[in-house]
């Protein structure tokens, strides 16, 4: 029996029921016992691969279908009723039109297989942030990875209650079962029939096809990016691919970061900083997206809507990331990584080199097999609690208060370690701007360099051009409580290819400088692209990084930048005359400073 009385979601699962035809029906309560028993009928079945217990407690591998390893932005879908306003970052189609052609693949499509009910909530319990969505799926890997990236079960229904309401988000791998076929350790559907779905103005979610990730963890990109910054658009609120730290002085002064870097830029690696400077302390709060709000006080505070990490396992290390590490000593479940010969995990990048093992597609392999053997874009799945670092106030429900927004990507060359914007204004034209080379994440990106405004060109559920007006109109209603907005690159390098700066925990020298300006305690001088740390300004003391290396990574190339405007004005062009005056005003100035 259903346990809810909830009449909207029961109409709902009966829908779905009668529409995916499954063999039962099983609604997820949230409860240890239940993941146990899940993942380990996914090791029964042949789907998973338990992980050394001795090594690793209660873990699991899985190996996807190799044509099924990532987001697949070529099969996202925005469908709005009018195709401008999901805007020409976004792939459009009418909804009724997306609807029929996905009805006719829903249709028995969970054959041979169990319809699990997933209630999660996207944020604490009890924050009035919060957001509850319904996953109905077919696959016990979005099962137990749901249960430890949001909130899921009884305690959701309770939430919930009889007359509450939720997005409902549907999801199948796509790969009915005719009657006595064998499944296979991870369905999925062929790429034309994969559709990762999303009706923004019925705040809906219909996804077919891929068992992975961010397609089908649906709580995630789907909801908690691109259906909620649509939902915040309306309602006055802001949804974010961000990072939440703390960082805490020595005084004891907390300030709150909110970062965005597009995927696999090392958020994960500065969302668990250790910082190198004496007395500096940071906590984690969150590592992939930020919800804000702001409070009856006029303050922007933050929740990060998820309760695990997914994050990217190559290039993982106790060297890159020992909070990470940690977090992934029990309770995980792995995607796409090596299984050694002991049964543990591995992947490139690790502490320690692997001589042989099981590679990601299941075959033997050693270093000399010529080709990795974690897929670039494995997963690890664990819960936030487990950080060693997690800020007591994490699961706050009002909340941290923000007091600094921070920007970047990945460049090799032309961008300097650190831009403090002249006012928020700039500072959304630096955002907007942003770009960084390309990452693994996403399947089907071309080009090397990729525009990428407020890390949100994959994420965002409307047209970007209203995205920055949002932006702009915040800042009307935030007056002189909106976070000062920086723009970081910790990747530049000298031109023979040798990076220039140490990162990792180096960066909370650059944080302690950006926490400096906003006491207004530390100096900086105007350049043509924004403000940067004067002489002395950031603490360099104890690093190993030569005169010259500073200068360059500071240096602003004002040729190189000339050189980028007409780039960045041919991308603004194509949101034609839906961009905002005020980003016309920041481009004009952008001009004008550079000497053009
Ligand atoms: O490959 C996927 O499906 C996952 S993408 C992802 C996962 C965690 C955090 N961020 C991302 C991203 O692409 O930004
Ligand atoms: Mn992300």
């Amino acid at each position: 029996m259903a346990p809810t009385r909830n009449k909207k979601l029961l109409a709902w699962v009966e829908e779905i029921q009668a529409l995916c035809k499954p063999d039962e029906v099983y609604w997820c309560d949230g409860s240890q016992e239940e993941y146990d028993r899940i993942v380990e009928g996914t090791v029964r079945s042949g789907a998973s691969v338990r992980v050394n217990p001795e090594k690793r407690p209660n873990s699991v591998l899985f190996r996807s279908a190799p044509s099924d390893v990532a987001r697949v932005e070529v099969r996202t879908y925005i469908a709005s009723r009018k195709e401008e306003d999901a805007g020409p970052t976004n792939n459009w189609m009418d909804p009724d039109e997306l609807k029929k052609t996905m009805r006719v693949l829903y249709d028995g499509c969970m054959r041979g297989r169990t319809l699990y009910v997933i209630p999660f909530c996207m944020g604490p319990i009890d924050s009035p942030i919060s957001k509850i969505g319904i996953e109905i799926t077919d696959s016990p890997y979005v099962v137990a990875n749901m249960e430890i990236v949001t909130r899921v079960g009884t305690k959701v229904l309770e939430r919930l209650g009889d007359d509450g309401d939720f997005i409902p988000c549907l999801h199948s791998v796509g790969a009915p079962l005719e009657p006595g076929q064998k499944d296979v350790p991870w369905p999925c559907a062929p790429m034309e029939q994969k559709y990762i779905s999303h009706f923004p103005e019925e705040n809906l979610i219909w996804s077919y096809g891929s068992g992975y990730g961010g397609n089908a963890l649906l709580g995630k990109k789907c909801l908690a990016l691109r259906i909620a910054s649509a939902m915040a658009h309306r309602e006055g609120w802001m949804a974010e691919h961000m990072l939440i730290l703390r960082f805490t002085s020595p005084e004891g002064r907390q300030y709150h970061i909110a970062g965005a870097f597009p995927s696999a830029c090392g958020k994960t690696n500065l969302a668990m900083l250790q910082p190198t400077i004496p007395g500096w302390k940071a906590e984690c709060i969150g590592d992939d997206i930020a919800w804000m709000k702001i409070a009856p006080d006029g303050s922007l505070r933050a929740i990060n809507p998820e309760s695990g990490f997914f994050g990217v396992a190559p290039g993982t290390s106790y060297k890159s990331n020992p909070m990470a590490m940690e977090s992934i000593r029990e309770n995980a479940i792995f995607t796409n990584c090596v299984l050694t010969d002991d049964h543990d995990i591995w992947w490139e990048g690790m502490d320690e080199p692997c001589e042989h093992g099981i590679d990601w597609k299941g075959r033997e392999w050693t270093p000399a097999s010529g080709e990795p053997g974690a897929n670039p874009n494995a997963r690890f799945t664990a819960p936030c609690r487990q950080c060693p670092i997690i800020c007591p106030d994490w699961e706050a429900p009002d909340g941290v208060p923000i007091d600094i927004f921070l920007f970047g990507g990945r460049r090799t060359h032309v961008v300097p370690l650190v831009t403090e914007a002249f006012d928020w204004d700039h500072g959304v034209y630096l955002a907007a701007t942003a770009a960084s080379e390309k990452t693994a994440a996403a399947l089907d990106v071309k080009g090397t360099i990729r525009r990428d405004p407020f890390a949100m060109h994959p994420f965002c559920g409307y047209n970007m051009a209203d995205y920055w007006q949002h932006w702009f109109t915040m800042s009307d209603r935030l007056g002189g409580k909106a976070p000062k907005i920086f723009y970081v690159n910790w990747f530049r390098k000298n031109p023979d290819g040798r990076w220039l700066w140490p990162g990792f925990g180096e960066n909370s020298r650059v944080l302690k400088w950006m926490c400096e300006r906003v006491d207004g305690k530390a100096e900086a001088v105007d350049t043509p692209i924004g403000r940067l740390p004067a002489d002395g300004a950031l603490e360099l003391e104890g690093l190993d990084v030569s005169a010259e290396d500073w200068a360059e990574l500071l240096r602003v190339d004002v040729d190189a930048w000339k050189a980028e405007i007409p780039e960045v004005e041919e991308f603004m062009a194509r949101f034609g005359d839906r961009v905002p005056p005020r980003m016309r005003t920041q481009m004009a100035n952008a001009r004008k400073r550079l000497g053009l």
